[in-house]
């Protein structure tokens, strides 16, 4: 291989874990596949000289490309629906693995996707924290892997319980959220959340889809998803601040818990005239409404946004003196700190699910934003796991695998005190500047 193909090697290897894990995931590749002409049934021609999606995807000995990626759960049913639905193929019967007492078997097959990387750069993670499986074993295999692979970076995308959440009735996912916020602040470099009652809203309100599934939620998130990974994959940007160079950042280096939002969100069933400027993109993506997590960025100081443009007509000047004249809204007084935005540019073209909701759009915009008002989210839940909390509610489930008490206490000090307390220390600051 030569030698500038080579620096493109920065692999990633995808972690799947718990029901939403494994969904998320199988949508994200679905479309991953479609972006890189990679078909699960038929040998794959071979590509046309750009190597970078080589980060994703490994070539076996008959010439196939696989999905650098993992499938775990303690149970088989939501493995046996991605095995059996029209991706199934693609994946080979190693990358799944279920059942109890795993976690040995989990490190093995994951030595073995990182003896198949020439360059290892990280891992990225996709669960919900409200589940026990996206939660605990997550966490579990968390630690493990900083253990054995600390530096390589880790990124999350972590579906959050919403407020009023249809989706979650769980009773413990405030115990399960907690105890794996804990985890992912001390293991994950960046986790991007993500909530289903923010999801279903922009489904219902851009979309017209009056009952959203995981289905149609899953290929939204996704959407924004390979937007934030696209320069992992692809060659061809110019000017590329992206994910891995954001978690860099010293604002992420504090506060690891992002929102994320994508536009324009257009539906597939209407007729599209207008091309939206940059410029009207770059405030949509500002929106609070635009983000795919319950906070409301207004009310808190943004420290820093990643702001992504993708679209093969996009011009550099042109998105550049976008993202400079953008400024989201505030409401109390607050504003950027110093270093406002970084911005990354990608001229691979949007590809959306043919015959999904989308429609087919020539540009996208994806706002990373690392704000104080984050805080929102920890403290709502940190409320509900007091409340249960108090009354020594429901621990004896966890005890009974093996967990103890000051677990439970000491993930709450780490997030519900001193996260929030930090978050609201930055704001301080900025007031008596
Ligand atoms: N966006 C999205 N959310 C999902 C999906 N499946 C489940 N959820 C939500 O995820 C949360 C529960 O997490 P699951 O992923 O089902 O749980 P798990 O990690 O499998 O853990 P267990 O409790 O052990 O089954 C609930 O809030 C569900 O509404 C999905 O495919 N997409
Ligand atoms: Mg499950």
């Amino acid at each position: 291989m030569m030698k500038e193909e080579e620096e493109y090697k920065k692999e990633f290897i995808s972690i799947h874990i718990g029901q939403t894990g494994i969904n998320l995931g199988n949508s994200c590749w679905e479309l991953y596949c479609l972006e890189h002409g990679i078909q699960s049934t038929t040998e794959d021609e071979d590509d046309d000289g750009d190597y970078r999606f080589r980060t994703f995807f490994s070539e076996t000995s008959s010439g196939r490309f696989v999905p650098r990626a993992l499938f775990i759960d303690l149970e088989p049913s939501v493995i046996d629906e991605v095995k059996s639905g029209t991706n199934g193929q693609l994946y080979n019967p190693q990358q799944f693995i279920f059942g109890g007492k795993i976690i040995d078997e989990c490190l093995d097959r994951i030595r073995k996707l990182v003896d198949d990387c020439s360059n290892l750069s990280g891992f990225v993670i996709f669960n919900a924290v409200s589940g026990g499986t996206g939660s605990g074993f997550c966490s579990l295999l968390l630690e493990s892997l900083s253990t054995e692979y600390e530096p390589k970076e880790k990124i999350a995308f972590t579906v959050y319980p919403s407020p009023d959440d249809e989706f979650s009735p769980s009773i413990l996912d405030s115990y399960n959220t907690i105890l794996a916020s804990y985890s992912l602040k001390e293991h994950s470099n960046v986790t991007l959340m993500f909530d289903n009652v923010s999801v279903s809203d922009i489904c219902r309100r851009s979309l017209d889809i009056e009952n959203p599934t995981y289905v149609n939620m899953n290929r939204l998130v996704s959407q924004a998803i390979s937007s934030l990974t696209v320069s992992m994959r692809f060659e061809g940007s110019t000017f590329n601040q992206n994910l891995r160079s954001f978690c860099d950042s010293t604002s992420l280096g504090l506060i690891r818990f992002v929102g994320c939002s994508y536009v324009p969100v257009l539906s597939a069933k209407e007729v599209q005239h207008k091309q939206h400027s940059f410029v009207e993109l770059t405030n949509a993506a500002l929106e609070p409404s635009s983000y795919m997590v319950k906070y409301d960025p207004c009310k808190g100081m943004y420290m820093e946004n990643l702001i992504v443009y993708r679209g093969d007509d996009v011009d550099f000047d042109d998105v550049d003196n976008a993202a400079s004249m953008a400024r989201p809204r505030t409401g109390s007084g607050f504003d950027y700190v110093d270093t406002s935005y970084r911005s990354g540019i990608n001229y691979v073209p949007v590809t959306v699910y043919p015959g999904g909701d989308l429609a087919t759009v020539q540009r996208e915009v994806c706002v990373v934003s690392c704000t104080t008002s984050i805080q929102d989210v920890f403290t709502r839940i940190s409320h509900k796991f007091n409340q249960m909390y108090a009354k020594k509610d429901f621990l004896h489930s966890y005890f009974c695998e093996g967990m103890e008490e000051y677990e439970f206490s000491e993930a709450y000090e780490e997030i519900a005190t001193k996260f929030v307390k930090l978050c609201q220390e930055f704001e301080n600051v900025k007031i008596h500047r």
